[in-house]
């Protein structure tokens, strides 16, 4: 049962598709506390949610901010990722779903203040609540989905292996990586363009030099099995005879400042404008522009920097630059010489910023930090959109997020490390962001950032294996990762094509999922509410309708902790060839497992079904 509530006077988001009507007062659940309301916690209650946040399952303990945040470093003292999924449920004597859909930033405190208190404040009190209850943890997701709408279904390729990097410069660069898969008999059916394939870093724009003849080169990479899929960036570069950048001018597309003029900062192509994807025309414009690449035979995106990210604003770096030539002037002392370095650090993503510009939305104007969490949707929007009128499935994938963009796109979750705890927080994230109907998606294999050792990746294949965006991805200055640089490629090959003897296995339960409003890949509790001892695993998950994962995810680990909430068979594999079977008891279980093998627990009565898809 949906029950909804009105603050003041919310500003509209799309995130939900279902008309609630709006009850009298708030609810009594909630103290309230100047515009705060605050729920007291049960010891024992176990709180789920808010999808793409760093931190475990349980989210008791922290504080998270849903901000849309460019954040490269993903450690445990940040509050704010590149989403903003304000979905809680707590897990408790009396579950309760709450969603808080409100487009400016919304802090969460879930018993970190206080031991007993959720507390959850606002920038901008204007929201709707929505209350869910149901008979289960189950039921309450699937209201809230139901709310919300239907999950974003890619193509099927879409679930094959993907190889990334920031970046493959040259058209010749990709053909040598896409060659070495071949040769080394590597499965994959994507390869991604990062930001080198532009030219200049213009949207919609192929470089000639580094990618001669694109078309043709796209019908070659097809010829050969594979997808390539460009990155779109938010920024559009300011240039004059850039006919993106002179056709959003002509019509006002772009963000503005106070006095009407165009906000201009600074991202990779140098000085750009933001579009104003809130604008339903803008969204028209910009959405119809992806068609430069798919009339070339391009079938799949991802969007970028869509927070959006600004490393400075002119005025600010303006103002800096004025602020350290005062500084020359001066005799520097340390107290000073923080000052200075504080105020360079200030330029990017600055809090001031994203109060400087307007959006045109629906005819009304906002200033950007009141809607700030609507950008990046409604960026993947404007494709999503676009592409829901062309006669051929299109793979979309953002880097920022609401709820509500799940209709339109996946998420990638963003610049990782290679870090074990990095591979955790994939496991956890994964499951919270299937509770919020981000059900494709994906963390960069081996880690974006730092450099990534032969055993992380292959743990860490070992669990992406059944994420349904399987991507591995790295930056510029970190050790080359493909899997054929590594010593035991040949271990990481059967875990790829593991994937792929499963793949139909993976689809099917994915397409289940998004069909009926669940969760691909869910914490076990779930499916067996009231067993205590499920309630208190994190780091297992079940994948689809008949199998439990139990991934390793510590250096040296060779086997885990796994707790069986029922009898199941595990299954023992070192290649879809290879593995063996051993029936086992509800309870607690040290299993071993080796580096190159993984676990599958398949559950009871669903052996028959599951078996069969690996004899297909
Ligand atoms: O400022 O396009 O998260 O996946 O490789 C960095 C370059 C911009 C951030 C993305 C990452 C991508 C990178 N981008």
């Amino acid at each position: 049962m949906i029950k909804k509530y009105r603050v003041g006077n919310p500003i509209p988001t799309g995130a939900t598709i279902i008309e609630v009507k709006t009850e009298e007062g708030m609810p009594k659940v909630f103290d309230l506390d100047g515009d705060s309301l605050v729920l007291r916690l049960d010891d024992e209650d176990v709180i789920y949610g808010l999808g793409e946040s760093i931190r475990g399952l349980n989210k008791r303990g922290y504080v998270y901010n849903s901000k849309c945040s460019d954040e490269p470093l993903h450690t445990e003292d940040k509050s704010s990722l590149y989403g903003a999924h304000n979905f809680l449920l707590i897990s408790g004597e009396k579950n309760l779903g709450i969603f808080v859909d409100c487009p400016a930033r919304v802090n969460f405190d879930v018993a970190f203040s206080r031991i007993d208190e959720l507390r959850i404040d606002f920038i901008y009190p204007h929201y709707e609540l929505y209350l869910i209850e149901g008979d289960s943890l189950k039921v309450i997701v699937k209201e809230f989905r139901e709310l919300i709408g239907k999950s974003y279904m890619p193509p099927k390729w879409a679930f094959g292996y993907g190889q990334s990097r920031w970046s493959y410069p040259t058209a010749d660069d990709v053909r040598e990586v896409v060659k070495k898969h071949r040769e080394y008999d590597i499965p994959l059916d994507m390869l991604y363009l990062d930001i080198d394939y532009m030219k200049d870093y213009k949207d919609f724009t192929t470089d000639e030099d580094a990618f001669p003849k694109f078309e043709s080169f796209v019908k070659e990479m097809q010829d050969e099995g594979i997808h390539l899929i460009p990155i779109i960036d938010a920024g559009i570069k300011i240039e004059e005879g850039y006919d993106v950048y002179e056709e959003g001018k002509a019509n006002g597309y772009f963000c503005k400042k106070e006095d009407g003029s165009d906000i201009v900062c600074g991202v990779w192509p140098g000085e750009v404008h933001f579009p104003d994807f809130l604008n339903t025309k803008c969204r028209e414009w910009f959405g119809a522009k992806y068609d430069f690449l798919i009339s070339k035979g391009i079938d799949g995106f991802w969007n970028d920097m869509n927070e959006p990210a600004i490393f400075y604003t002119k005025e600010r770096l303006d103002s800096v630059f004025e602020q350290i030539d005062e500084y020359k002037k001066e005799n520097l002392d340390i107290q000073k010489f923080f000052e200075f370095k504080d105020l360079v650090f200030s330029l990017s993503n600055n809090e001031d910023d994203y109060k400087a510009f307007y959006h045109d939305y629906d005819g009304k104007r906002y200033r950007h930090d009141l809607v700030h969490n609507l950008y990046g949707y409604n960026m993947t929007r404007a494709a999503g959109e676009y592409f829901a009128g062309l006669d051929k499935e299109i793979l979309m994938f953002s880097r920022a997020s609401y709820i509500g963009a799940h209709r339109y796109g996946g998420i990638w979750q963003g610049d990782n490390h290679a870090w074990w705890s990095h591979l955790k927080m994939n496991i956890c994230m994964t499951m919270s962001l299937n509770m919020v109907g981000f059900l494709y998606t994906g963390a960069d294999i081996g880690g974006f950032a730092g450099n990534c050792s032969s055993q992380l990746m292959l743990r860490w294949l070992e669990f992406a294996m059944f994420t349904p965006l399987m991507r591995n991805h790295s930056a510029i200055d970190t050790n080359r990762q493909e899997v054929y640089q590594f010593d035991n490629m040949a271990d990481m090959r059967n875990i790829i094509k593991l994937r792929y003897a499963l793949m139909d296995y993976i689809y099917d339960e994915f397409k289940y999922a998004v069909e009926n409003d669940e969760m691909y890949m869910r914490p076990i509790y779930f499916d067996y509410e009231g067993d205590e001892m499920a309630r208190r695993v994190e780091d297992e998950a079940l994948v689809g309708d008949s199998i439990m994962i139990a991934p390793v995810y510590e250096q040296n680990a060779v086997g885990r902790y796994v707790y069986l909430p029922e009898d199941m068979l595990m299954l023992k594999f070192k290649s879809p060839e290879d593995f063996s079977r051993e029936p086992m008891c509800k309870g607690h279980h040290y299993v071993d497992i080796a580096l190159n093998e993984v676990v599958i627990f398949v559950r009871k009565g669903k052996e028959e079904k599951f078996l069969g898809y690996l004899d297909k």
